[in-house]
């Protein structure tokens, strides 16, 4: 079946007992047992929930794994993934990734044994040169947030595999519909589905899905000992947002395009991230592995006084953290997202202080393009 059908339906029965369409919010913390061993197939809701089941069945279709888990947060669902490895591991990372990934990584991580190099993996010859004997995971987030960096999943993979080493990517920005890393040859896709999966900015969860069924039987029992269980209400928030996943990305998609070039034609920008854009370094790479670019798009403003101009000037675009729901946000990653990335780490990368991080909405797109040419004019 087609991606907005499998979105639709996979996972979601009609309710056994009442023939409900929608899967039910199965509020419930344990299920009664007939007799001694004798139930229904769930025993407490940390173990199995029917409606996180059916929102995993659900991701793991769209993202073409065996395996899905839902946790409580996207860090959650990293977490979990970082405790597949243990004490002695190496682990190589993209330099580019969400603040709080690497927080995760370097404040809490490191404390238990872990090991973390970080490059540039757009450049796969600078991952290349990181590999230990002891590299256990390649870890990418593309196109990374904020500065839209793409990894060539195929290569990255076959380079994991050659040194022994898995790949996870964070594929939270293009979301299964634009991009599907598993058919590319990674190991492990993590999400955010806070984002694009949940795409109304009324919950917080996260995802993994894979292919694999000794690291599903690991990352099952993780779920279960660990415990950051994504609820029934929150599952069943972001399998009612992945029903309209594949119309609201190709809206995103045109929206994202048309402020990607009413951006890069602004004379108060200087430089746009955005692979859709020709200019985009990796934009014949975005294309190849991408089915569309998606809505998330930087743009340099120069200055920590330009920037703080332009985001007090917005009167549609709200100042925000997060991203991939349908209202637009606007943030500064600085001081924002990627605080947490210590400043010289920031301007290393080009995380600079007026760098300025859209998620664009599918509001109509003329309103967004006046709100943001009104807000520059304050530049
Ligand atoms: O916020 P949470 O659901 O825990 O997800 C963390 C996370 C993981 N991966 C990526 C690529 C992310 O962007 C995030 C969260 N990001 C933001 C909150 C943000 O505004 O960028």
């Amino acid at each position: 079946m087609g991606f907005s059908t499998d979105a639709i339906h996979v996972g979601q029965e009609p309710d056994p007992t009442t023939g409900a369409i929608i899967v039910p919010i199965y509020q419930t913390s344990t299920y009664v047992q007939e007799e001694l061993g004798k139930h229904k197939g769930y025993e407490y809701s940390r173990t199995s929930n029917p409606t996180r089941a059916a929102l995993e069945r659900n991701l793991a279709a769209l993202e073409g794994g065996r395996f899905g888990f839902a946790f409580a947060s996207g860090m959650a669902a990293i977490n979990a993934v970082m405790t597949l490895f243990k004490a002695g591991d190496h682990i190589i990372s993209a330099h580019n990734l969400y603040g709080g990934t690497f927080r995760l990584f370097e404040r809490v991580l490191k404390d238990f044994g872990l090991t973390f190099s970080y490059s540039d993996t757009a450049r796969l010859g600078q991952a290349e040169a990181a590999f230990q004997p002891n590299t256990r995971l390649l870890y990418v987030e593309t196109p990374t947030n904020p500065l839209m960096e793409i990894t060539d999943i195929a290569a990255a993979a076959s380079l994991a595999h050659r040194h022994g080493a898995l790949l996870a990517v964070d594929n939270t920005f293009m979301s299964p519909y634009f991009q599907r890393p598993l058919a590319l040859g990674a190991d492990i896709v993590l999400h955010s589905t806070t984002k694009y999966l949940n795409g109304h900015s009324d919950g917080v969860g996260g995802a993994v899905i894979l292919d694999d069924a000794r690291l599903g039987d690991r990352l099952k029992f993780i779920q279960n000992a660990a415990g950051a269980v994504l609820g029934p209400m929150d599952s069943w928030l972001v399998l009612r947002g992945v029903k309209t996943l594949a119309v609201r990305m190709s809206q995103h998609n045109e929206n994202g395009m048309a402020v990607a070039e009413f951006l890069a034609k602004h004379p108060k920008v200087k430089n746009v991230h955005y692979p859709g854009l020709p200019a985009h370094p990796q934009h014949a790479l975005a294309r190849k592995q991408m089915s569309g670019f998606g809505a998330m798009i930087s743009f340099e403003t120069g200055s920590l006084e330009n920037a703080k101009k332009v985001l007090k000037s917005v009167r549609l675009c709200s100042l925000a953290e997060s991203l991939g729901g349908v209202e637009t946000l606007i943030s500064h990653p600085a001081t924002m997202t990627h605080a947490s990335v210590p400043p010289e780490e920031r301007r290393r990368l080009g995380i600079t202080d007026g760098l300025v991080r859209i998620s664009v909405g599918i509001e109509d797109v003329e309103d967004l393009i006046a709100d943001l040419d009104h807000a520059l004019a304050s530049v």
